[in-house]
This record gives C-alpha cells, structure tokens and sequence, in this order.
C-alpha cells in the first residue's frame, strides 16, 4: 500500500510540464561548458551533474574507488549514481526549460554496459542494476524531450582530460574514452544498441572552445524550442 502510493507520488512529480532537455556525451566533451552557456538565458533551470556526491557520500569516494578497482566498486559508483540521476530526474522543475547533464539512461547504456562488456563488472552485479533500471523505468516515466549529443573524437577528450586534471581521472586510458564513444555511437548515432527516449540533436564538440560557444549560439533557439522539431 505505501509502495503503491510511493510510486504514484513519484509519477506525479515527473509529469511537470517544463521541457526537459538532457546533455549527453564522452567524458570531458563539454557538458558541463554547454550548460554553463545556457546558465545566462533567464526562464532556464541548469542541473549540474552530481559529481561531487560521487566524490564524497558520508566520507567515501565511490568513484575514486570504481577506478582503482572496477571489479570491486562498479556496482557501488553505478548504484548510487543511478539513484543521484533518478532523484535529478524527479526533482521538481521550476522554469519553463529544464537543462541537465547526463540522463539515468546513458549511466546504465553506457557505463553499466562498459563495465560489463569490458569484463570489469562480475555478471551478478550486472544482473542486480539491471534489474533496479528496468524496475524503475518500468513504474516511473521519466520524460525526456530532447537528448543534444556533444559528439567528440576520443582523442580531444582523452587531451581535455590531461589539461583538466581531475584527480580520480588520472588513471583513464585512450581506450577507455573510445569504448564509451562506441556505445554512444550505437545508442544516439546509430540507434542499435538501446531505446531512445527523446530525439537526438548531434552538435559537434571537438573544435576550441570558442568555436563551439558560436554553435551554442546558432543552434539556441533550435535547442530551447524542443516542442517545434
Ligand atoms: P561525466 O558525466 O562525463 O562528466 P564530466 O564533467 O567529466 O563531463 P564534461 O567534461 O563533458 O562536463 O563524468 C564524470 C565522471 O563520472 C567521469 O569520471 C565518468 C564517471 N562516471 C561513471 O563512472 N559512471 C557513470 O555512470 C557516469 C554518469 C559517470
Ligand atoms: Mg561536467
């Protein structure tokens, strides 16, 4: 019974009527830069990734630990990461557009599925999340209207990620960055891997900063008036 009324609450406060646009893309593709971007146009709500809850949650660092040992920590980073991404999801929108990095989706796509694929994740614990996204999906509609993909070589990311020198990230090979490109690839590009939940806007990230700001630019209106294309 309380379940029941759980989930009806939970389905009620995902069917706000804002828009609703995810930024998805490789690690270091510049979600983050793109959000900032539209951070100064008024009647726009930004959610920032949870990154920094992945970094400390009661005084442990999950994602420090996922790259030390993918074996061991990828079912803790992938589980708490899922619940940050649901409770972003869900949480109650207070503007017209709502703007927000990454999605529950490519968590469990992508990096889920690298895990697995790549023979980092033992098949139980791909068994446990996988059952945890399909139970969630299935009871709370999470509505998407508009998935913009910053689509990057796994080259530029790999130099970004030098330049910006996040500390747990040090250790992430090229061939890292070029595995989590395919499974992109196949999900928004080629669209054989998993569902869509929203039509994909490809903007292309691998120029310079000020290039890419002069995209943003172009494509604003196209980007924000998601109910037209
Ligand atoms: P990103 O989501 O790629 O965020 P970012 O700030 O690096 O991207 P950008 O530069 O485009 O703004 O990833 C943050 C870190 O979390 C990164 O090290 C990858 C890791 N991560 C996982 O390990 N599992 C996940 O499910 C997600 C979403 C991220
Ligand atoms: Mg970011």
């Amino acid at each position: 019974m309380v379940a029941e009324s759980l989930i009806t609450l939970l389905k009620l406060s995902s069917h706000s009527s804002s828009i609703k646009i995810c930024v998805e893309g490789n690690i270091g593709s510049g979600k983050t830069t793109c959000l900032q971007y539209f951070s100064k146009t008024s009647n726009i709500e930004i959610l920032k990734e949870p990154v920094s809850k992945w970094q400390n949650i009661r005084g442990h660092n999950p994602l420090a630990l996922m790259y030390q040992d993918s074996e061991r920590w990828g079912l803790t980073l992938q589980t708490y990461v899922q619940l940050t991404m649901l409770d972003r999801h869900l949480s109650s929108a207070n503007a017209p557009v709502r703007i927000m990095e990454r999605s529950i989706f490519s968590a469990k796509y992508i990096f889920v599925e690298n895990l697995f694929r790549s023979g980092k994740m033992p098949e139980v614990d791909y068994a446990v999340l996988s059952e945890w996204f399909d139970w969630i999906t299935a009871r709370i509609p999470i509505h998407i209207d508009l998935i913009v993909y910053l689509q990057t070589s796994p080259q530029t990311c790999h130099e970004r990620l030098k330049q910006r020198c996040r500390e747990e990230e040090k250790v992430i090979p090229l061939e890292y960055l070029e595995s989590i490109h395919q499974l992109y690839e196949d999900w928004l590009i080629r669209q054989t891997s998993a569902p869509l939940p929203a039509p994909v806007m490809v903007i292309s990230a691998d120029h310079d900063l000020q290039k890419i700001l002069c995209q943003y630019e172009k494509n604003h209106d196209k980007i924000l008036g998601t109910s037209t294309i």
